[in-house]
């Protein structure tokens, strides 16, 4: 792995030809003969083989409910707003396989993966782009709101930083109901590299060292906000280091790299839960389209779209994968056509399900109880009672 204190230029250059994944063999120039037999992959089923497969599977299936995501926005079936995980499907897998059961997660608006991969069904998934009733939150939340409490995931926000006060309120409760150690539930808080120059970020890293507090802040350093490079945003653009001011431990890893991300998140998430202190993670990949679907990216050059494309990390992960013997071309062939068919039903299930019904629009809108009337507010509770 990449010594994480080194820059993003300078860590990739850095890289030892072991540690990349090679580009230079492209799936055409393999012939038949190369090709491992479908049943019997070369060399032994390691478990490190088995999790980069099941990584591929993952990445995958990802990857193409967002291409999908783009289209079904394109043919007026999504509305609102639709941001996509394309490019940073490593870092997503490797984020959610560090967590467990019991830890919650808070995120920002870029969240569809996320919920895919903390097992959520993708046709939930969809249906909730869709606005529709089987939605995972019932058609309500859209792209941006994705959540599901039973499983601890906790929402999408999309306010930038939003997600970071409950994130660190959460944090606050496990605190005060657990015991530090290795059975404590953790938090994970989800963001964007533009977050970290927000007040929300300073306050919630400043309490939540000062408390004590049992929170992984993982920075998904996707390089760019919107259309600003992180460098003309942030002072500091080797943003794990913003940790160092409040006194707790950061670390910078490869986003491409599911399985250094995988294990940087348990180290991150072992710490948090067994000191009760919490640990700021920076991922380092790129955001391959636009801030959201209807974002051209105007702002990048041509040069900088190819150099971009060269970099996709699925062809790459997929080529290493034959290469090493841990998956055959068929076997490749076998999990993109399943990854379709899964996103095929997701869309199935998602236009198959109801619109909310318009009179419901103001229940679960406020805590206290408000009239189901257009006009109503929270404060005329107390009026009427
Ligand atoms: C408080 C607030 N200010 C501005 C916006 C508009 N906005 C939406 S996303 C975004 C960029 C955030 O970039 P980053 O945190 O790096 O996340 P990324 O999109 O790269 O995942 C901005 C400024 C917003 N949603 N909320």
């Amino acid at each position: 792995m990449s010594d994480p204190t080194e820059d993003p230029a300078s860590t990739e250059d850095e890289q030892t030809e072991a540690e990349q994944p090679e580009l230079d063999t492209t799936e055409d120039e393999q012939t038949e003969a190369e090709q491992p037999e479908p049943d019997q992959p070369k060399g032994e089923q390691t478990e490190q083989s088995e999790t980069l497969r099941s990584y591929f599977q993952q990445m995958t299936v990802i990857r193409r409910f967002e291409l999908k995501a783009q289209e079904m926005y394109q043919r007026a079936e999504i509305g609102g707003y639709c941001h996509l995980n394309v490019g940073e499907e490593a870092t997503v897998v490797g984020l959610m396989d560090a967590m467990e059961e019991r830890d919650y997660l808070f995120a920002n608006y870029r969240v569809h993966g996320y919920a895919i991969a903390r097992g959520l069904d993708p046709g939930h998934v969809m249906a909730e782009l869709f606005g529709r009733t089987d939605g995972l939150a019932g058609g309500w939340g859209g792209s941006m709101h994705l959540a599901d409490a039973e499983s601890r995931f906790m929402g999408g926000y999309g306010i930038v930083g939003g997600q970071m006060p409950p994130a660190t309120g959460a944090a606050m409760a496990v605190s005060h109901r657990q015991e530090a150690g290795p059975e404590s539930e953790a938090v994970m808080c989800l963001l964007g590299e533009g977050t970290s120059a927000t007040g929300a970020f300073h306050e919630t890293l400043n309490l939540a060292s000062l408390w004590g507090l049992p929170i992984v802040f993982v920075v998904i350093n996707n390089r760019v906000g919107m259309s600003t490079p992180v460098e003309q945003a942030s002072a500091e653009p080797e943003l794990f280091r913003k940790a160092e001011s409040y006194r707790f431990e950061g670390r910078r890893v490869d986003g491409d790299d599911p399985i250094a991300v995988r294990d940087a998140a348990r180290a991150a998430l072992k710490q948090a839960r067994e000191e009760h202190r919490p640990f700021l993670l920076e991922t380092m990949s790129y955001r391959l389209r636009g801030h959201s679907v209807v974002d051209p990216a105007r702002y990048r050059t041509d040069e900088e779209r190819a150099e971009l494309a060269a970099k996709d990390l699925l062809p790459r992960l997929r080529s290493r994968l034959i290469e090493d013997g841990v998956l055959s071309e068929q076997e490749a062939d076998t999990i993109e056509r399943d990854a379709d068919e899964t996103i095929e039903q997701a869309v199935e299930v998602a236009g198959a399900s109801e619109s909310p019904d318009p009179s419901d629009l103001f229940t679960n809108a406020y805590s206290t109880e408000v009239a189901n009337a257009p006009r109503a507010m929270p404060g005329d509770r107390v009026i009427t009672l």
